[in-house]
């Protein structure tokens, strides 16, 4: 017995998500912040890729959410998913991101950048170039490094897997010898620079790992496992958090490659990443707040029309499809959805990203939605997600974002084929 979907009228009725973007909790929407305070004041740009991807621009994000310091946003598309905008080449001839612009200078590369900003508006906590941090920066480094070298370059034996592996949980139990040397969960007495610094790249180690690998960092660690749970309790960083599902299959043409070792645990790990149950999966433990669905649900309204556009399948076939997923989202009842749109439903479900979308538990449910409608009509997957590049995702093909570009980047846009992306 299955229930018929809901109008996008009565969908629209069962959600009054709302957050402020400006003033209210950290989020990968807003472009302007002010934490209350005036436009006027505002002395810092910053200048981050759309999909909220790029490590070391969430190193100065959740620096500038943690300190409250009033900031704009300008977004820049990446290579790997989109043309460069020229004017932002002009500010930054190597198109490389995070950029600032603080009293009118520009500034790039994260370090340097939050050397700036403290020296402007006071370390979080310790600086940059403290006698504490500078070892601990160091560590990071190295931790990033032995990540690369197990993660990134195809083994070319069993032996060299293994000693990759080694090599990089060497480094993980100097990680846990500092944790352990502190009294808090933190890697200074509290939180801190450091946890900003180390923040990125352990949260893409935990996904890719775990994907690639079949190695849990999150599980495996006790320290890092209170580290985690630790920056979970802050809004800023639940703000800047992305999911597994997300991370894995951006990091591909970010890094060069990623390349999976084929072991029973990585084998199952991966299906479980792809294909679901989502909920469950360690790369959140926070509880799951009791507005996810409305809040799946207000993004999708929010961005339906191009949605259905970009979809691959007949705009009305895929119009239904959607709106019984969305159904099922709100009331838990089945929805068929018509014959033939298992494999749109699925070409939506791998193109959430989190968290420029929604957050993690809001993309879990809609994914588990998606997923569960698809089920009832058939087996047929998505065109698969490219791994050398993520042109799927271009924000030329978003009506809401061009609307955002300069007027001189606006040429390419109408080259762009109808196929590819989403983004809600
Ligand atoms: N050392 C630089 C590294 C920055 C970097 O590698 N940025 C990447 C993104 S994560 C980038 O802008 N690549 C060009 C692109 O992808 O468009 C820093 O710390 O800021």
């Amino acid at each position: 017995m299955t229930t018929l979907p809901l109008s996008w009228t009565e969908l629209q009725s069962l959600t009054d998500f709302q957050i402020d973007p400006i003033n209210g909790p950290t989020n990968a929407q807003a472009r302007l912040r002010l934490f209350n305070r005036s436009e006027s004041e505002i002395r810092v740009t910053l200048y981050r890729d759309n999909h909220a991807w790029c490590p070391y621009c969430q190193k100065v994000w959740l620096w500038l959410e943690e300190k409250q310091i009033p900031y704009r946003i300008s977004k820049v598309t990446m290579f790997c998913y989109g043309k460069k905008e020229s004017w932002y080449k002009r500010k930054v001839p190597s198109g490389m991101l995070p950029a600032i612009e603080l009293d009118g200078r520009i500034i790039t590369e994260s370090d340097d950048i939050l050397i700036a900003l403290e020296r402007v508006f006071k370390p979080l906590g310790w600086s940059m170039e403290d006698p504490n941090v500078i070892p601990l920066r160091r560590l990071e480094r190295m931790l990033f490094r032995a990540w690369c070298s197990w993660l990134c370059y195809p083994p070319r034996s069993n032996r060299e897997e293994q000693y990759n592996r080694e090599q990089f949980t060497a480094v993980v139990a100097k990680v846990e010898e500092a944790l352990a040397s502190t009294s808090g969960s933190y890697f200074l007495s509290e939180f801190g620079i450091v946890d900003v610094i180390f923040t990125p790249y352990v949260e893409r180690m935990n996904a890719s790992l775990f994907y690639y690998k079949g190695y849990s960092l999150r599980e495996e660690n006790p320290y890092l496992s209170a580290w985690f749970d630790a920056m979970e309790s802050r809004l800023t960083y639940r703000g800047t958090q992305s999911d597994f599902h997300t991370h894995v299959h951006d990091l591909p043409p970010q890094m060069g490659g990623c390349w999976e070792n084929g072991e029973p645990q990585m084998l199952l790990n991966k299906a479980r990443v792809n294909d679901g149950p989502w909920l469950g999966l360690p790369d959140v433990a926070y509880p799951e707040p009791e507005t996810s669905r409305e809040e799946a649900l207000f993004r999708v309204l929010k961005h339906r029309t191009n949605i259905i556009k970009v979809n691959p399948a007949d705009d009305r076939l895929f119009d239904e499809a959607l709106r019984c997923s969305l159904t099922h989202l709100m009331t838990g009842a089945a929805c068929t959805p018509p014959p033939g749109s298992d494999s749109a439903l699925r070409y939506l479900r791998d193109r959430i990203n989190v968290p420029r979308d929604m957050s993690i538990y809001a993309a879990k449910r809609l994914r588990e939605s998606l997923e569960f409608t698809a089920t009832l009509v058939g087996d047929q997957q998505g065109i698969p997600l490219p791994v050398p590049h993520r042109r799927d995702q271009d924000p030329a093909n978003f009506a809401r974002i061009t609307e955002h570009l300069h007027q001189e980047d606006l040429s390419h846009v109408k080259d762009v084929e109808k196929n590819s992306a989403i983004e809600i």
